[in-house]
């Protein structure tokens, strides 16, 4: 087992620098060695704040640094599959966020890159690390509600994200994947059909801010997923998996458990960001990895898992363009 493991994190926006501190701060057993931006004066001011000893423009530099063991790759998803394949040049293990890659043709290229290069992949799916849904799949398994059969999913922002520009990727792509990677794992099967819908209730810039997709899955179970971009009141994500002798809950609106009630109403705050509602996952899975990594054990989400939910997310978005089912898999 390596003794400190020297991680890499590619790209500090929001949720790179979220995984840079955790590694430099939180995580016994890993030591934050480098840090790169294609913006350098992101890399050098995230540097100096961390007091991490190098900084890089490019993937491929900090991917070249010897003292780099493994990668976290939090760039955007566009230049996923460009760091991956540096990754697996350098013979780095990576965790990579969501999605693997822009489209399933630089997903495919990317996991077929690292696993060339025998170097190990695994995807930010954070939300398996969240209490309450890593206790759901543990109910689920352990047979408390029968043979799961539907989930239904509420995934909603307060407002439009920032990676939602007009390049953005989209309801589907990036933020419905969280919860097509739910379905496959909380109901142990695949999708075989996808419908959506989109259509726009607040945002005049886009076509899509409130979307609906409807799953089909192989043994005959369905799913459906709701992501509302600019619901306004806060970021809400709940999920629910019925199957045939019970149901489980995942999640409920307000922050905490706190209630204030007074003659003018009741009061009880929602979560503002992902970053609140998820932080916890994301320090946990941040540290599995590195566990994972600094020993032989496989990844826990592996490169196919990111792969399916991608490929899940792109005939959602397909289906809602043509206003059509797409069945699964792709032909192209
Ligand atoms: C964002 O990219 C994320 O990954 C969040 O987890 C998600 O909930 C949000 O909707 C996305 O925009």
């Amino acid at each position: 087992m390596i003794a400190e493991l020297g991680v890499g994190v590619i790209g500090v926006g929001t949720i790179g620098r979220q995984h840079a501190e955790n590694v430099a701060w939180r995580i016994p057993g890993a030591r934050l060695v480098a840090v790169a931006d294609a913006r350098p004066e992101t890399a050098s001011e995230v540097a100096e704040r961390l007091a991490v000893p190098r900084w890089y423009d490019s993937a491929d530099e900090l991917t070249a640094d010897p003292n780099v063991q493994a990668v976290v790759i939090a760039s955007s998803p566009s230049a996923h599959r460009e760091g991956i394949e540096a990754a697996a040049r350098g013979g780095k293990d990576i965790l990579c966020e969501k999605p693997v890659a822009a489209s399933l043709a630089d997903a495919d290229a990317a996991i077929a890159a690292a696993e060339d290069a025998g170097v190990r992949l695994q995807i930010g799916f954070m939300r398996r690390y969240d209490a309450a849904y890593a206790a759901a799949k543990r109910h689920i398994e352990a047979g408390a509600i029968g043979t799961p059969v539907l989930m239904k999913a509420t995934h909603r922002n307060p407002s439009l994200p920032p990676s939602f520009g007009p390049s953005g990727a989209g309801p589907y792509i990036d933020a419905a994947i969280h919860d097509y990677d739910n379905a496959r794992w909380l109901l142990g099967d695949e999708v075989t059909e996808v419908h959506a819908v989109s259509t726009a209730v607040s945002e005049p810039s886009r076509t899509d801010d409130l979307a609906l997709s409807t799953l089909r899955f192989d043994r005959g179970g369905l799913a459906t997923v709701e992501v509302y971009l600019t619901c306004g009141y806060g970021y809400d994500v709940r999920t629910e998996v019925a199957g045939t002798e019970g149901t489980v809950f995942i999640g409920s609106v307000p922050e905490t458990g706190c209630i204030v009630a007074t003659a003018s109403g009741v009061n009880a705050p929602a979560v503002s960001h992902w970053l609140g509602r998820f932080g916890d996952a994301y320090l946990l899975q941040v540290k599995d990895w590195v566990r994972r990594m600094r020993g032989d054990e496989a990844p826990a989400v592996s490169g196919a898992d990111g792969r399916a939910a991608l490929e899940i997310a792109v005939a959602a978005k397909r289906s809602a363009d043509e206003n059509r089912s797409v069945r699964l898999p792709l032909a192209d």
